[in-house]
C-alpha cells in the first residue's frame, strides 16, 4: 500500500461550521470517494479523542469501499486505534522517524512542508510524501506561516529533484487555496521543462480542502476536479509551446510571447530586406527561407553592392561558411557600410574554431565591427568568447563545421553568453538543443526545435537569415526581436516534422518551409500565438 498510493486528488477533510457547515462529514466525504478523490486525510483540531475515533472508523469504512486509504492528520494514537493506512504530520506534530517507529514500515507517513530545510529533514526521517505549502492564502487555515506561491513549491521540488535518490522518490502534493479555477495552471506551470531537464520533478497530486468539503454538491466537485487533472489546459499547446528557462516569473514569460506575436506581424508587414553575404550550399534555401517568413531576400556577396544596399531598411548576414581572402574583404565592405547607416548585422562565424584562417577572420571582424547580434552554435561561441578577449581553459580544437555534443554544461555556457553579450553589448545566441541567448543583462534559454534541423544543412545559417529581418523589422528591442524569429523558426520545425506526410530529414525540408509560412501567416490573421495555441 505504502508504495503505491495515486496522491493525484487528495482531499483533507475540515469538520468547521464554515466549510462544513451542518452537514454530516462522513456523507460529504463518501460523496467525494464518489467523485473520485484519490486519497483522503482526516483533519479536526477540536474534536475529543472518542469522537475522533468514532468519526476515523466511520470514514475508514467509506474509503476501504472505494479502495482509498485514509490517514489521520497529528495523532499517531488515533491512526493505530482505527487501523487506518497513515498519518500526516505537521512541523509541531510528532517526530516523523518516532511515528514511524509506532508505526512500523507498512504505513504512510506524510509531513507538512513549507522550506527546503523542511523538506530535506522530512525526507531523511522518512517521510513518504510531503505537503508542500501553503500555495496560496486561504481561509481554510488562517495561522499557515508562509505563502509560498508557484515559484517557492518549484524550489523545493527542484532541490528535491538534485539531492539524492531518496528525495528524488519522494512524492508530494501541494496545499493551499487551491480549487477548480487554479488547479490546471499551477500543475502546468509546475511541470515547466528546465534546460537541464525536460521531465523535472513536479508534484504527484493536489491536496484540497474548501474546493470540495465546502462545495455545495462535493461529488460533482470532486468529478469536475479529477476531470481537469486528467485534460490538459486550454492554454497548453496542442503541437508545441516555448519552452523557457530564465530566472524570472510568468509575467515576464507572457509578456516575451506578446512582444513575439508583435515582432512577427512587424516583419509580414515591413518585409525587410535581409542581405546575406552566405556560403554556397545554402544561399538558395536561405532565400526561399527569408521569402516564407515574410521577408525580402537578395544573395550579394560583392561587398561594393552593399552602401546601396544598407540604406533600403534591411539587415545584413555575414555568414563565414566559405570564407576566402576575397571573401572577407568583401564583408568588411558591407560591415562598414552596414555599420555606417546603422543596419543590423548577423554574424554567423560558421567553423569558427576549425582553422586558423577562420580563426583569424573573426578576430578581425571582430576587432573592428559591430555585430548586432552574434549566432553560432556552441564550439563557434566559445571562439567568439576568445576573439572577444575571454580565456577558456578547454583545449578542444573544433572539427567540422557540424555542431556536435556539448562541450559545458548548460550553467557554464548560459555565463559564457551572458558575459560576451554584455563586453560585447550586443545579443549573443548560442544555439543547440537549448539555444541560449543574452543581451548581457537579461538570458533567457529556449528549447523548442526539432532533431531534424540538425539532419539538414543549412539550419543554422538559415536562423541566422531569418533572425537578420527580425532585427529589421523590429529595432527598438533586438533581444525580444531574436526571441520571436527563434520562436517562429523553431515551433515551425516542429509543426512541420509532426506532420504525416513528413517522413525523415529530406520530407522535412519542403514541409518546414511551408510551416514557416502558414505559422506566421496564422499570427498576422490571429488564429495563432507562439504559444502553439490555435485560438
Ligand atoms: N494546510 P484549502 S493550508 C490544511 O499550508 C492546510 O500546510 C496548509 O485548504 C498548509 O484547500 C491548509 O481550502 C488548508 O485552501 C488548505
Ligand atoms: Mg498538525
Amino acid at each position: 500500500m505504502r508504495h503505491q498510493v495515486n496522491y493525484s486528488l487528495y482531499l483533507v477533510t475540515d469538520s468547521t461550521e464554515a466549510i462544513l457547515g451542518s452537514r454530516d462529514l462522513v456523507e460529504v466525504v463518501e460523496q467525494a470517494l464518489l467523485g473520485g478523490v484519490t486519497i483522503v486525510q482526516y483533519r479536526d483540531k477540536t474534536s475529543d479523542t472518542g469522537i475522533l475515533i468514532s468519526t476515523a472508523k466511520k470514514l475508514h469504512e467509506k474509503c476501504k469501499q472505494h479502495n482509498i486509504p485514509l490517514l489521520i492528520n497529528d495523532r499517531v494514537d488515533v491512526a493505530l486505534a482505527v487501523g487506518c493506512e497513515g498519518v500526516h504530520l505537521g512541523q509541531d506534530d510528532m517526530d516523523i522517524s518516532e511515528a514511524r517507529r509506532i508505526l512500523g514500515e507498512d504505513k504512510i507517513i506524510g509531513a507538512t512542508v513549507s522550506s527546503i530545510e523542511e523538506a530535506r529533514i522530512a525526507v531523511e526521517r522518512g517521510a513518504d510524501y510531503l505537503g508542500i505549502g501553503t500555495l496560496y492564502a486561504t481561509n481554510t487555515k488562517k495561522n499557515t506561516k508562509d505563502i509560498i506561491g508557484v515559484n517557492g513549491i518549484r524550489k523545493i521540488l527542484r532541490f528535491l529533484d538534485t539531492k539524492d535518490a531518496a528525495t528524488k522518490e519522494v512524492k508530494s502534493v501541494c496545499i493551499g487555496g487551491v480549487n477548480a479555477s487554479n488547479l490546471q495552471r499551477i500543475i502546468h506551470q509546475l511541470s515547466a521543462p528546465t534546460p537541464n531537464n525536460l521531465n523535472p520533478k513536479t508534484i504527484d497530486g493536489v491536496a484540497i480542502v474548501s474546493a470540495i468539503i465546502g462545495a455545495s454538491n462535493p461529488k460533482e466537485a470532486s468529478e469536475h476536479l479529477s476531470h481537469l487533472l486528467a485534460t490538459p489546459p486550454p492554454f497548453k499547446a496542442s503541437s508545441s509551446e516555448p519552452h523557457f528557462w530564465l530566472e524570472k516569473d510568468d509575467d515576464e514569460i507572457s509578456h516575451l510571447l506578446s512582444e513575439a506575436i508583435k515582432a512577427t506581424k512587424a516583419v509580414r508587414e515591413k518585409s525587410p530586406l535581409s542581405h546575406n553575404m552566405t556560403n554556397l550550399v545554402v544561399q538558395n534555401f536561405a532565400a526561399n527561407v527569408a521569402l516564407s517568413i515574410g521577408a525580402s531576400p537578395i544573395m550579394a556577396n560583392y561587398g561594393d553592392e552593399a552602401s546601396d544596399l544598407s540604406k533600403l531598411g534591411g539587415a545584413l548576414v555575414v555568414n563565414m561558411g566559405t570564407v576566402t581572402p576575397e571573401g572577407l574583404e568583401n564583408y568588411k565592405k558591407a560591415i562598414a557600410a552596414y555599420n555606417a547607416a546603422g543596419g543590423p548585422i548577423v554574424l554567423d562565424p560558421v567553423g569558427a574554431g576549425a582553422t586558423s584562417v577562420r580563426r583569424n577572420a573573426l578576430a578581425t571582424l571582430m576587432s573592428t565591427s559591430y555585430f548586432d547580434l552574434i549566432k553560432g552554435n556552441e564550439r563557434e561561441i566559445m571562439q567568439v568568447a576568445r576573439a572577444s578577449g575571454f580565456t577558456l581553459d578547454d583545449s578542444s580544437q573544433q572539427r567540422g563545421v557540424d555542431s556536435g555534443s556539448a562541450l559545458f554544461a548548460l550553467p557554464q555556457r548560459a555565463y559564457i553568453v551572458q558575459r560576451i553579450a554584455a563586453r560585447e553589448r550586443n545579443v549573443v545566441l548560442m544555439t543547440g538543443a537549448t539555444d541560449i541567448i543574452s543581451d548581457g543583462t537579461r538570458t533567457y534559454s529556449i528549447s523548442n526545435g526539432h532533431a531534424y534541423l540538425g539532419m539538414i544543412t543549412g539550419s543554422g545559417c538559415t536562423l541566422g537569415t531569418t533572425l537578420s529581418a527580425y532585427l529589421a523589422a523590429n529595432p527598438q528591442d533586438k533581444l525580444y526581436a531574436a526571441v520571436a524569429g527563434i520562436l517562429h523558426y523553431e515551433l515551425a520545425a516542429e509543426v512541420a516534422a509532426g506532420r504525416e506526410d513528413v517522413k525523415g530529414p529530406g520530407t522535412f525540408v519542403p514541409a518546414f518551409i511551408d510551416e514557416l509560412y502558414h505559422c506566421s501567416k496564422d499570427v498576422v490573421e490571429g488564429k495563432l500565438d507562439w504559444r502553439g495555441a490555435a485560438k
